[in-house]
This record gives structure tokens, C-alpha cells and sequence, in this order.
């Protein structure tokens, strides 16, 4: 179990799967996702779950954007944590994922495994992972653990065995609800919390309308949330969410309720080793 007792929420504020003509409230240019981010961190988030878009607004892994929208989001909202994709979108194959690193994040996903996603498949083979997790330590960046299915925790918890990765904390987080995986549930909560090892932090980001009764277990259970557009566009049934920062509002409301304080940016910082 870990031992700290703040909350800790992630804005993950794209994604890589949602358009601006399913959501005309999209951040997707680095101005938009700069003053997003900057917003998200006003309203208690802590870590900005990063995607980039083109010019056309299609998901990109391109070095240049994410520098641009990294030292962006630097300039307006210096504190927060900046986690950037290694994740990408489906189709992408696993250099062009990579290059997000380039922009010299704090943090960085690491996917653990393959999963279902509705009619595709996330691949993360073996091999795969092996060469992310390299880079990212070699880079001296702090991954999180990004576990679509129970069986992506095992296999972070082995890369940790074996030296792949190398840090004084880990975090992971625990992607429940997409379509044809680890299904969102307290019982899939409680049993992927049992299989982290002692003194690591987890995080849930429940799918859809999953979003906010996962965010509540989590919050209630010692556990720390991941909320934003990537994840739910909706505030409550058909009405989209204007801004990611109402999404973060909405848990830091269910934390204030629930006697949980919001973790500083020094205080993740400093657990994290960043
Ligand atoms: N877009 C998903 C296919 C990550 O960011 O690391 C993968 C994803 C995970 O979003
Ligand atoms: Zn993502």
C-alpha cells in the first residue's frame, strides 16, 4: 500500500481517438492544448496526460508538435507535470510512437500489453515494450504504467524485476471500460490494486460513462484518478463538457466531500522523483 494520502489527478485533455467534429470543445492545436492544460492545472490537476494533433487535427506523434505544445504548456502552467504519449493511436507503428520523448517530458506512458479497443487492437507486443521501456529509462523519464487488462500490471511489475525500468516510485494506471477490455468495475479495481507492488500508486481512468463512478471509487479507496476528453466528453447524459477543467473540477468536488486534500505539483515531484 502506498503510504500517500493526497489525491492526485491526471488531465488527460485528447486523446487520440475523439474529433473536434465529435466535440467542437476539443483542445487539438498547441495554443488550445497549451490553455487547456494551463486550465486543467488551475481547476487541481496535477499531471497533463498529453496527445497531439496536426494541422488537420488527425492524431500525430510528430517531434515538432509536441515540442512546441510541451514548451507551451511550460511557459502558461510551469508546475505541472507533463506526461506525454508513447500510446499514440492504433494503427501507429512503434517508432512513430516514440517520438514523443523528443519533447523532453516529465513522464511518459508505457502500455504493458495488447488489448482490445472497440474494433481494433492496441498492440504493445513483448518486444515492444522492451524498447519503449529502454528509451524512456534511458532518457531518464518516469513512465507510467498504462494497464488496459490485469495481466499488463504483471508484466510492469517484471520490467521492474528485471531492471528494465529503473526508479525509486512507480505509477500506475488502470484503463477500465474500453470497449472489449478490462471491464470498469470495483471488482476489477480491487483486484488490479492487489497486484502493484508495495508503496507504488495507482490511478483509474474509467472509459466513457465509466468516468466518474470509477473516479469516486478510486478517490474514495486511497487510489488517484485520471479524467478529460481522451477518456469522457460528456458532464452528465448528452451534455458535453465545455472545458477538460470541468471534468477535473467535477472529482476535485468529490475529493473536497470525501475529507481528501489535492496533492501539490512539489508533493508529486517529490514522490515521483521528477
Ligand atoms: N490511444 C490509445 C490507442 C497512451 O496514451 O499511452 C492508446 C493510448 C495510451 O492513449
Ligand atoms: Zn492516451
Amino acid at each position: 500500500m502506498s503510504v500517500f494520502k493526497k489525491l492526485i489527478i491526471t488531465a488527460a485533455i485528447c486523446g487520440a481517438e475523439i474529433m473536434k467534429e465529435n466535440d467542437p470543445y476539443l483542445p487539438t492545436t498547441p495554443e488550445e492544448l497549451s490553455d487547456e492544460a494551463k486550465r486543467c492545472f488551475d481547476a487541481g490537476a496535477r499531471i497533463v496526460h498529453l496527445h497531439v494533433r496536426d494541422e488537420e487535427g488527425k492524431p500525430t506523434q510528430d517531434a515538432s508538435i509536441f515540442k512546441k505544445t510541451v514548451s507551451l504548456i511550460r511557459q502558461k502552467a510551469p508546475e505541472l507535470i507533463v506526461q506525454v504519449s508513447t500510446g499514440g493511436a492504433t494503427w501507429m507503428k512503434p517508432e512513430e510512437r516514440l517520438q514523443s520523448l523528443e519533447s523532453e517530458p516529465d513522464m511518459a506512458t508505457l502500455s504493458t500489453g495488447t488489448s482490445n479497443f472497440g474494433s481494433d487492437i492496441f498492440m504493445n507486443t513483448k518486444d515492444m515494450i522492451l524498447t519503449f521501456a529502454k528509451r524512456i529509462n534511458e532518457k531518464g523519464i518516469m513512465p507510467e504504467f498504462e494497464c488496459f487488462e490485469a495481466g499488463h500490471i504483471r508484466l510492469a511489475n517484471w520490467l521492474i524485476e528485471k531492471g528494465y525500468v529503473n526508479r525509486n516510485h512507480y505509477h500506475y494506471d488502470f484503463v477500465i471500460g474500453v470497449p472489449g477490455a478490462m471491464e470498469a468495475s470495483l471488482e476489477s479495481i480491487c483486484h488490479m490494486k492487489n497486484l502493484i507492488p508495495n508503496g507504488a500508486t495507482w490511478c483509474v481512468a474509467g472509459i466513457g460513462r465509466h468516468e466518474l463512478n470509477m473516479a469516486a471509487i478510486a478517490i474514495a479507496s486511497g487510489g488517484h484518478v485520471r479524467v478529460g476528453m481522451e477518456d469522457n466528453i460528456y458532464l452528465s447524459k448528452g451534455v458535453l463538457a465545455q472545458s477538460n477543467a470541468d471534468l477535473v473540477e467535477r472529482v476535485v468536488n468529490i475529493a473536497k466531500n470525501l475529507n481528501r486534500e489535492i496533492a501539490s505539483s512539489q508533493e508529486v515531484k517529490e514522490l515521483f522523483g521528477l
